[in-house]
């Protein structure tokens, strides 16, 4: 006897395996007609014709609509105090986003907010706002540091995931980045800075295996190419995975860095050269691709048709955050990615659900709807793949399943 049997399914559309597809791979996307899915302890345990299935305690009607895997965020900043609304303003006078935070505004104005929050308070709203991502089909949540810029609001921040997912029916994987800007206390001292993160930040969150990741923010103005590449390879050290945010406004070296270390993922990628991406190519780097960001700031979207020609494993993320993306919709990101990066709706729902599972280390687990694998399962109203990405704006998810429990 099975837990949850999903009928009626009209159309189930899944990639299959545990790793990253690339390039051409990405169209690789099975579409199963008029079948249902069975799950048992919390994992998809028969998908076939109904007739057959095991029989069931709980049946869920999903009325001949399109079924996906749960969509995974592979890059989100979560956990943060306040918002930047009063920012808005100054931003459509045409302040940019670097100026703003060279200012003393942006990310540091979202660290004042977030070291003035108590553990807890950071805790009820990022709760919050995952529920909320989960009535919007997201059921693996990326989560990165980054607000604190010291022991113990780092700590604290990490600490949140780490309830989060103790708490709450979603995955998260922790992502350590406290090189995320230069905190005021280290204004102008960026090698000092990040001597601290190696030394001092660093081995207390491995010690208190807080992170499975390690990111650092490679930009004009924050960490430069070779302080990035100093941080990365002590991280390695610790037996982080490596992650970094590349290119995301200008070309500093970070793509041509990414793919020389062979990092897991390089994220953004906006102003990424040749160059870098065929160095990153070659290193089997995931580009993690951030269109909600490239909307939002009014900046160029990523070359993903060039990476994914390129035979590049290309995922899509919402990079929810406070300032550069204020939205944690992943169907937004979808839409954009067909319309902006001209992917097709199979690549770009390989890119939202394996691509992005592999980008955090999560393919053998979710990603997929396959036997063995989570029960990670979003029902829409939807009746196919093509209407689902070509529909905008209003959240489609009729159900999201999370190991096997209905979330909504
Ligand atoms: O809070 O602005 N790009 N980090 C790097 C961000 C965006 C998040 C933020
Ligand atoms: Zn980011």
């Amino acid at each position: 006897m099975a837990d949850l049997l999903i009928k009626n399914i009209g159309a189930l559309v899944s990639a299959k395996g545990s790793k990253a597809l690339k390039g051409a791979e990405m169209a690789n996307i099975d579409i199963l007609h008029d079948c249902a899915a069975a799950v048992k302890d919390g994992k998809i345990v028969f998908i076939g014709s109904e007739s057959a299935a095991p029989t069931c305690t709980e049946v869920l009607d999903a009325k001949g609509l399109l079924v996906t895997p749960g969509l995974v965020d592979a890059h989100t900043h979560l956990v943060f105090g306040g918002w930047r609304q009063h920012e808005f303003e100054l931003k459509l006078k045409g302040a940019a986003y670097l100026d703003i935070l060279k200012a003393g505004g942006g990310i540091l104005s979202t660290v004042e907010k977030t070291r003035a929050a108590t553990e807890n308070e950071l805790f009820e709203k990022a709760k919050k706002i995952s529920l909320q991502m989960a009535a919007h089909g997201t059921t693996t949540i990326e989560a990165k540091s980054g607000y604190g810029l010291n022991i113990e609001d780092e700590l604290k921040q990490l600490s949140v995931v780490k309830r989060l997912q103790a708490d709450m029916p979603l995955d998260f994987v922790s992502t350590f980045m406290g090189a995320h800007a230069v905190p005021g206390e280290y204004k102008g001292r960026s090698e000092d800075y990040i001597d601290f993160v190696c030394n001092e930040l660093l081995p207390v969150v491995a010690s208190k295996k807080l992170a499975d990741y390690c990111d650092i923010f490679c930009e004009t103005g924050v960490f430069d190419a070779a302080l990035s590449e100093k941080l990365l390879l002590k991280a390695r050290e610790y037996g982080f995975g490596l992650k970094i945010h590349a290119d995301e406004i200008n070309p500093v070296g970070g793509s041509e860095l990414a793919g020389r270390l062979g990092v897991h993922t390089a994220e953004h990628l906006i102003a990424a050269t040749d160059e870098g991406i065929d160095l990153m190519a070659d290193s089997g780097v995931i580009a993690c691709l951030l269109p909600a960001t490239s909307f939002y700031l009014d900046k160029p979207f990523a070359r993903a048709r060039y990476m994914m020609d390129k035979n590049m494993a290309v995922a899509v993320a919402s990079d929810f955050n406070p300032g550069s993306s204020p939205n944690f919709n992943l169907q937004f990101a979808m839409n954009l990615a067909c319309i902006r990066y001209k992917m097709t709706p199979k690549e770009a729902l390989s890119a939202v659900t394996i691509n992005a599972a592999a980008a955090i280390g999560m393919a053998g687990k979710v990603g997929t709807i396959e036997i063995g694998k989570k029960a990670d399962i979003v029902i829409w109203n939807a009746p196919d793949l093509d209407y689902l990405f070509y529909r905008y704006g209003n959240n489609q998810v009729m159900h999201t399943i999370k190991g096997g429990a209905v979330l909504r």
